[in-house]
């Protein structure tokens, strides 16, 4: 690692992966942004982009800022990727497009549309279940009652997992994102709660484990059509079953804190269900639920006047961008009503989330169903995060509800 400030580049000395950062990154945040466009991170000696333009131009341009190195710390040019790499995730075109076009056509905008009415039984199925508890038990856990079991349920079922043993997936999605970090104390604990079901998760990558016509089996097909090979079948079966549950799961939680501590905006939601979808959208943007992904450059470049030399990580901060007066207005006000098209909460580009679709729907139907049933969210007790490497991750969010 070399640790030496690059000339003319801003040195911002903090550590984005301490827990103080991670407990409330804003300030952070705003010192990256407020240090230039690009800054250096002597303590991981990478590059930072924090404002939009910044790493949106980044994720522009994939021809410089390449994902093939590994999209966390770790360049995989200089150290082996802890586990083979994503053929989707940490590939570059042409390999990345095949993958993609795959993966786009599983969860197209119309391939949602066949699953909403599924999506939506469940929704409700669950959101009555979570009422009940609530008005029997006096308080409930909006994580452990209502953000952890709801993608739990619809997407593996969708994905065709079958059989017992999906709560798998949660210990898998942590150490996943804390894998794009350094190797801490948190990733190594991630890493030893992981080992006991890692069998587990590489088992139901495998065909046969795989409801026929399910999202798991379409990748087969496509691989039978010839769209991908078949070794690259259950890697992106992999794909789902790492990227789809916690980052919902988290994005779900983290849209419920943020009603929960703004009873107006909640009230406004109430008055007009419509507004459910940009709602969730709007709490991408406030509480980023993945809030760095780094890029590698295949080449020296320059970045809004910094000259980075070929094969030099830089780590952009989703989150820092999704709060940038120069891009918003009062960007520290959580308002469900602005426009938060355009966030960074999904990355953007080729590698823009392909799942975006589906966590959407999530995200619709779990709010308003509540906002249908349930007239006040009360925060009965302080909300606990479960801190990750990349993750803005809820542990508990203890609540009452006043049901409507
Ligand atoms: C977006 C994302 C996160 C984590 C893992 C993967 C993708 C993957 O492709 O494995």
């Amino acid at each position: 690692m070399n640790n030496s400030a690059p000339p003319g580049v801003p040195v911002v000395d903090v550590d984005p992966y301490s827990d103080a950062f991670l407990a409330d990154p804003y300030p952070a945040h705003r010192q990256l942004r407020d240090a230039g466009p690009v800054v250096w991170i002597p303590k991981y000696g990478v590059y930072a982009a924090a404002r939009h333009e910044t790493v949106r131009a980044v994720f522009a341009d994939h021809g410089t800022f390449i994902s093939s190195a590994g999209v966390g710390l770790a360049n995989f040019n200089k150290e082996e990727p802890f586990r083979p790499r994503s053929v989707i995730l940490e590939a570059d075109p042409p390999d990345h497009t095949r993958a993609r076009a795959v993966l786009a056509r599983i969860l197209s905008p119309k391939a949602m549309m066949q699953m909403r009415e599924t999506f939506q039984q469940e929704a409700d199925a669950l959101l009555d279940r979570f009422v009940e508890k609530a008005a029997s038990a006096g308080t409930v856990d909006a994580v452990a009652d209502l953000a952890e079991p709801y993608p739990l349920k619809v997407f593996p079922d969708a994905v065709g997992l079958e059989g017992a043993g999906r709560e798998n997936l949660l210990l898998y999605g942590d150490m996943i994102f804390n894998s794009f970090g350094p190797r801490n104390e948190r990733l190594a604990k991630s890493a030893e709660r992981v080992k006991p079901v890692t069998e587990w998760i590489m088992n139901h990558c495998q065909r046969a484990q795989l409801r026929p016509g399910g999202f798991g089996d379409q990748i087969y097909q496509a691989a039978d059509a010839g769209e991908i090979t078949q070794a690259e079948a259950p890697m992106l079966v992999r794909s789902f079953l790492s990227a789809g549950v916690d980052t919902t799961i988290n994005g779900l939680g983290n849209a419920l804190l943020c009603l929960a501590r703004e009873p107006e905006q909640y009230e406004k939601l109430r008055a007009d269900l419509s507004l459910a979808r940009s709602a969730f959208e709007e709490s991408l943007r406030f509480e980023s639920t993945v809030q760095t992904f780094f890029r590698t450059t295949s080449r020296a470049t320059e970045l809004e006047g910094a000259q980075l030399p070929v094969d030099s990580k830089i780590v952009c901060f989703l989150a820092a961008a999704n709060r940038d007066e120069r891009q918003w207005q009062e960007p520290d006000r959580f308002d469900i009503t602005r426009r938060a098209a355009g966030h960074m909460a999904f990355g953007s580009g080729i590698h823009g989330c392909v799942g975006q679709v589906v966590a959407r729907l999530e995200g619709e139907l779990i709010l308003s169903g509540l906002a249908k049933r349930v007239k006040r969210l009360e925060i009965a007790g302080e909300a606990t995060r479960r801190p990750n490497n990349t993750l803005r991750a809820l542990g508990s969010l203890p609540l009452r509800l006043v049901p409507a």
